[in-house]
């Protein structure tokens, strides 16, 4: 047998998919560190991870709400669990899942603070156990203009805000993603970036009930590569803005920085809306590659969720 690597059709190069700005920077990071032109070696040791019982019995799915139901096919679970974005572990999508294989899920503690009256800590069965779960199947939309249909299982994350009982003067929810560098191997090869990852929403966009908190995905307990064992899914924005891993919910008075913004705000700003109108510096955004097939769709304002949340955006005309 020839040993050729067969690419699935999903597969980009890393290069097309990176910021470019941020690739060149990590490509001097890596040649000032000898790791170019050599071999390299992480050095960080191949833990086996033992399976998760509690976990897996703890988790239910929920039933599917046909509300959110688009009629386009869903993509397919090994394309959406195999091409992943998630720099704590790599910026090659098909090597996260591998490298993810040693991150630690359980047991997990969400803080839900700041300007707040009900602070909360969280653990999993509080948040498998505590809150309704129903089964969402949303659109996808990544900024570098690839798209997929999933079915994310969850809760409205303004159920959570409820419990937390934000003041008047929150008017912003910061999210900041775990970091654990000696689990994420692609946090030390990015050390100029601003870890950990973070992110905002206006509490209006918070509170919007198409804003879910995901513990599952495909029926099934969220995989690592995917944000597990908590992360955020928001449809009408740009596949960044829905934080993987979360540690903790913040209420702040003030737009909190986020790690892309704060990288490059021009190229990512704080708000992040899919619209095909509005051209990505580098890259147009009027149209998008269906992850699975390659199909080139044309992309839609606010992901296809306009009819829900354009009123959000009064100065945008649609
Ligand atoms: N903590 C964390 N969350 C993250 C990212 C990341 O690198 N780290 N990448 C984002 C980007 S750019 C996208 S497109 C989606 C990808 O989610 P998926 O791998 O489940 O498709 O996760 C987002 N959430
Ligand atoms: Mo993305």
């Amino acid at each position: 047998m020839a040993n050729v690597i067969v690419r699935p059709p999903w597969h980009l190069p890393d290069s097309a998919v990176t910021p470019e700005s941020v690739y060149h920077r990590r490509r001097d990071f890596l040649r000032a560190m000898g790791f170019i032109g050599g071999g390299l070696a992480v050095g960080l040791p191949a833990l086996a991870q033992s399976t998760n019982l509690a976990k897996a019995t703890a988790f239910s799915a929920g039933k599917r709400n046909p509300d959110f139901n688009p009629t386009v096919r869903l993509s397919d679970e090994e394309a959406a669990t195999h091409y992943n974005n998630f720099y704590e572990f790599s910026t090659t999508k098909t090597r996260v899942r591998d490298l993810a294989s040693r991150f630690r899920t359980d047991p997990w503690t969400l803080e839900v603070n700041g300007l707040c009256e009900n602070p909360l800590k969280l653990g999993l069965n509080d948040l498998l156990q505590g809150f309704p779960h129903e089964e969402r199947v949303y659109r996808f939309r990544c900024v570098v203009a690839w798209s997929m249909v999933v079915p994310w299982s969850g809760f409205p994350l303004a159920q959570l805000i409820a419990k937390a009982k934000p003041k008047a003067e929150a008017k912003f929810v910061a999210f900041t993603a775990v970091l654990r560098p000696e689990e994420m191997p692609g946090v030390v090869r990015l050390p100029d970036y601003p870890w950990p990852y973070t992110e905002g929403l206006r509490m209006d966009e918070a509170l919007h009930p198409l804003t879910m908190v995901a513990t599952g995905l495909y029926g099934k307990p969220l995989p690592k590569q995917n944000g597990a064992p908590v992360r955020l899914v928001v449809p009408w924005k740009y596949g960044y803005k829905s934080i993987k891993s979360i540690v903790r919910i913040e209420f702040t008075a003030k737009q909190p920085s986020t790690l892309w913004e704060t990288l490059n705000a021009q190229e990512y700003p704080f708000e992040s809306n899919v619209d095909p109108q509005v051209p990505h510096p580098r890259w147009s955004q009027a149209s998008e590659r269906v992850v699975d097939t390659g199909e080139r769709i044309p992309t839609q304002y606010l992901n296809g969720y306009a009819d829900l949340v354009a009123k959000l955006y009064p100065k945008r005309k649609v």
